[in-house]
């Protein structure tokens, strides 16, 4: 029987023929998914979920690539919808971050099949190029305010800043050692302290600090990581009014979209949030009753460019700007699917840009590039632009790693 609106490759059409997982960890685990085609095209899609990789290359591997194989690959609007309705089960960072590397790969392949940047099939250039914040760090106020200074002095138009909060062992966001700063620890995870009254007594003056001696002549970022209650926010985010911040991040933890609107109504400290979100449901209520300034979904967590777009065309209709998760947990792959979208559409904020460790170069090569703090893409190179080099991933095996966890000074557990 010839089902209605099946999605079976028909004469003429790019038929998938490979799915391939690929799990590698140059310097930090990535999930990589490759599409082949039977018109000799290859499409690179990202489902890293840092510290449950494993989870989602079972997924891909087990669940998703049987149901690929045969398809058309320029159907991506029905496959998505295919993946999303089809096992019934929705939703869910597992199921999502799959969906996502999928579409991902599909629009690769659309791109490639164009000869066009997937940015000229969204809709075409935007903007020449993206205003990008870097992470600053610091022991101490003094390094903290000098690392905010030196990404200035590289061109960055908008820094985020933590530094180390007085009185506990260690702080989220700030480097260990010399190393760059990275969230996830090899093997089991590390147990970070938590007191909310240092925090809290800590961040104004760290932020004013930053502004008496650099200025208001650039955005100004700083992130919560989840750990304060909307009555706690909110008094944070009137403390930091005159610092004029570009945004307070993830104040309270996000599940709870309603603890946003007294902290809305409290503050003018402008608020975002997002990059634990893995679908629109997650945030249409912040969005349609713009209790936030900036969703920061990841095109790699959020279901794909599909469904970012979206999430970000109903942002736009409530004047709640982009700014994409890029930390260096999102694959170089996944950070050109958010660069692409940041170029095309008319809401964008800013783009955050962690950097990779140097073995990621070796395995993931972009058409996108950092040129004086800002990101660029190339005009002439189809699809996403990212090439992969398998051979380099293979020197480079999966390591387990988890993100630490994190205890309050009682020894009970706070949100990390
Ligand atoms: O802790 O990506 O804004 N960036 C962040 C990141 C997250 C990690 C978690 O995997 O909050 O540093
Ligand atoms: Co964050």
């Amino acid at each position: 029987m010839t089902a209605l609106g099946t999605t079976r490759a028909r004469h003429g059409s790019r038929t998938i023929t490979d799915v391939d997982v690929v799990v590698c960890s140059p310097g930090r685990n990535y999930v990589t998914l490759r599409l082949g085609t039977t018109d000799g095209l290859v499409g690179w899609g990202d489902a890293t979920l840092n510290g449950r990789e494993l989870a989602v290359a079972s997924y891909l591997r087990d669940h998703v690539a049987p149901l690929l194989l045969g398809k058309d690959a320029s159907r991506i609007g029905d496959l998505w919808q295919y993946l999303y309705r089809g096992p019934y089960w929705r939703r869910g960072p597992v199921t999502m971050a799959s969906i996502s590397a999928v579409d991902q790969a599909l629009w690769d392949l659309q791109g490639k099949a164009a000869g066009m940047p997937v940015f000229q099939l969204l809709g075409g250039r935007a903007r020449e190029r993206l205003m990008t914040y870097p992470h600053a760090t610091g022991h101490s106020v003094e390094d903290a305010v000098a690392s905010v200074a030196g990404r200035l002095e590289e061109g960055y138009a908008a820094v985020r800043v933590q530094a180390s909060v007085p009185g506990l062992p260690s702080t989220y966001g700030v480097h260990v050692g010399d190393e760059a700063y990275e969230p996830a620890h090899t093997d089991l995870p590390d147990e970070e302290a938590w007191s909310t009254p240092l925090y809290l007594d800590f961040v104004p003056r760290l932020m004013k600090r930053v502004r008496d001696e650099l200025g208001f002549g650039f955005a100004l970022l700083h992130d919560g990581h989840h750990r304060l209650s909307p009555t706690e926010a909110t008094w944070l985010g009137r403390e930091l009014e005159p610092q004029r911040l570009f945004w307070l991040e993830d104040v309270t933890p996000a599940e709870d979209q309603r603890a946003f609107a007294p902290i809305k109504a409290g503050t003018t400290t402008p608020l975002a949030v997002g990059e634990v979100f893995n679908s629109i449901w997650d945030c249409q209520e912040l969005i349609s009753n713009r209790w936030i300034d900036y969703i920061r979904c990841a095109t790699t967590h959020t279901g794909g460019i599909t469904h970012m777009r979206r999430i970000l065309d109903l942002a736009d209709l409530h004047g709640v700007r982009s700014g994409c998760h890029g930390p260096s947990d999102v694959s170089p792959i996944g950070m050109a699917a958010n660069v692409h979208l940041d170029v095309a559409i008319p809401n964008f904020g800013v783009q955050e840009f962690m950097g990779y460790p140097d073995a990621a170069a070796e395995v993931f090569t972009t058409s996108y590039r950092l040129v004086d703090g800002h990101l660029e893409v190339d005009d002439d190179v189809p699809g996403l632009g990212v090439e992969v080099d398998l051979e380099a991933a293979e020197r480079y095996p999966y390591v387990r790693r988890y993100l630490p966890v994190n205890r309050r000074l009682d020894g009970s557990m706070h949100d990390w």
